[in-house]
């Protein structure tokens, strides 16, 4: 079968579902292509934080109606470390910008079905994803579905199939560079049936390793503890998670961690990528697909919200006006934003997790770091701004 379309997007996660909902709403047509199921892509755990841009963008885009009624909207956060918790008060930090948890797996399912209901197409389980003439004007995909092999000629693609998709490996090695850094270190996360030890996140650094109680709604905490990168889940029964927790988050503060069944738990490795440019002819890679960070800032997702929202700025004007300076400035403008969230994550990832073989050195300039994160007006608003999120313009 071949079809035509003026965008191609590869990748039902937020990054092509949010290009997906604004092509649509500038009324510019685009078919997307998801290599997963339907349940799977509403189902998989993975972030909670939004940006406050992230959560303004999204209610623009009318697919905030669950996301204001369900998200929790949190005006503070507390980094706990040598026992004693302190908080960040966004609103007198940032002049009343918050975070809101919200799951990510709840975003995707209000951006399909906000898709379904344009009745533009977003095909699911799609296979064997190959580009032609990306260096061109005239790109096509082509790709399996329900046994019918199809091509897809398009005015451009935008690659948002994530870190491990096709797109990416589809530009010449020779037009792109690339910056990464790896952690010798991992998250194990849990996903519990306990109602949340505290009303905002909590940020522990202790001499075992790093926690982070987080949540998803009143019922249900979202808890990580940083461990070795290759340890298997296996080596992690319930009550051990439960015990680190209880350890690394420990305060001679009155606070208790309430327990629960463990709903789901995984582990994920910790790495720093991007790649430059973000754009080869006419494809052009946004969220995961062109850079990762650790998730220690809670910041990729919203990095791909922000990508999605340049690119689809640069579609809707070259065809309002043909003008194509915003399509060639893009890898630009998302890099500059990348750079310095790539900045942040790497910053908290290194003050708040313990490093084999580290020194006491090491240690006790974390702890400074932290005191100083507590105690300094400036360095508690620099933190702030940017965990809130830099503004979107
Ligand atoms: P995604 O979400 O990976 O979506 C890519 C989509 O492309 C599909 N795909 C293909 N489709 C067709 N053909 C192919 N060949 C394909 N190959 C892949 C995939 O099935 C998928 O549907 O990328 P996107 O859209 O760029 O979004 C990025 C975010 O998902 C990611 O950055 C965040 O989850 C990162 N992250 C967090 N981000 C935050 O902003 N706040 C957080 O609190 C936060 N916590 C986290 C996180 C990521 C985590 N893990 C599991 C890596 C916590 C964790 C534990
Ligand atoms: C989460 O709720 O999954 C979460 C929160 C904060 C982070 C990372 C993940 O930094």
């Amino acid at each position: 079968m071949k079809a035509r379309t003026q965008v191609g997007i590869v990748g039902a996660g937020p990054a092509g579902l949010v290009l997906a909902q604004l092509l649509h709403l500038a009324g510019i047509d685009s078919v997307v292509l998801e290599n997963r199921t339907r349940d799977y892509c509403e189902e998989r755990v993975r972030a909670g934080v939004l940006e406050q841009g992230t959560v303004d963008m999204l209610i623009e885009m009318d697919v905030g109606e669950r996301l204001k009624k369900e998200g929790l909207t949190h005006h503070g956060v507390n980094v706990r470390f040598g026992g004693r918790t302190h908080r960040l008060d966004f609103d007198d930090l940032t002049r009343g910008r918050a975070i809101t948890i919200y799951s990510q797996h709840e975003v995707t399912k209000d951006l399909i079905n906000a898709r379904l209901a344009s009745n533009r197409p977003l095909y699911f389980e799609t296979d064997n994803i190959a580009f032609s003439g990306v260096d061109g004007a005239r790109p096509v995909i082509r790709y399996m579905h329900r046994g019918e092999s199809h091509e897809l000629t398009c005015d451009y693609i935008a690659g948002c199939d994530g870190f491990h998709g096709v797109s990416r490996p589809a530009i010449p090695v020779s037009a792109l560079n690339i910056f990464e850094k790896d952690y010798p270190f991992a998250w194990l996360g849990i996903l519990a049936e306990a109602p949340p030890s505290s009303d905002e996140l909590i940020y522990a650094y202790h001499e075992r390793g790093f926690a982070l109680l987080s949540m998803r709604t009143p019922e249900i905490s979202r808890l990580y503890v940083q461990c070795p990168p290759d340890d298997d889940i296996i080596d992690w029964p319930d009550e051990r998670v439960w015990k680190e927790l209880q350890l690394r988050l420990s305060t001679q503060e009155k606070w208790h961690l309430t327990e629960g069944r463990v709903l789901q738990k995984g582990i994920t490795r910790m790495h720093s990528f991007v790649v430059e440019p973000m754009q080869y002819g006419s494809l052009f890679l946004a969220g995961d697909a062109a850079h990762i960070v650790p998730p220690t800032g809670a910041k990729g997702l919203n990095l791909a919200v922000a990508d999605a929202r340049i690119l689809a700025r640069a579609f809707t004007e070259f065809y309002a006006s043909g003008r194509r300076d915003l399509l060639s400035g893009y890898s630009a403008k998302c890099l500059s934003r990348v750079w310095k969230v790539q900045r942040f994550s790497w910053w908290m990832t290194m003050m708040f997790h313990r490093w084999q073989g580290d020194s006491t050195f090491d240690q006790r300039r974390q702890l400074a770091e932290l005191e100083n994160l507590a105690t300094c007006r400036s360095a508690a608003q620099s933190f702030a701004e940017y965990y809130v999120g830099l503004p979107l313009d």
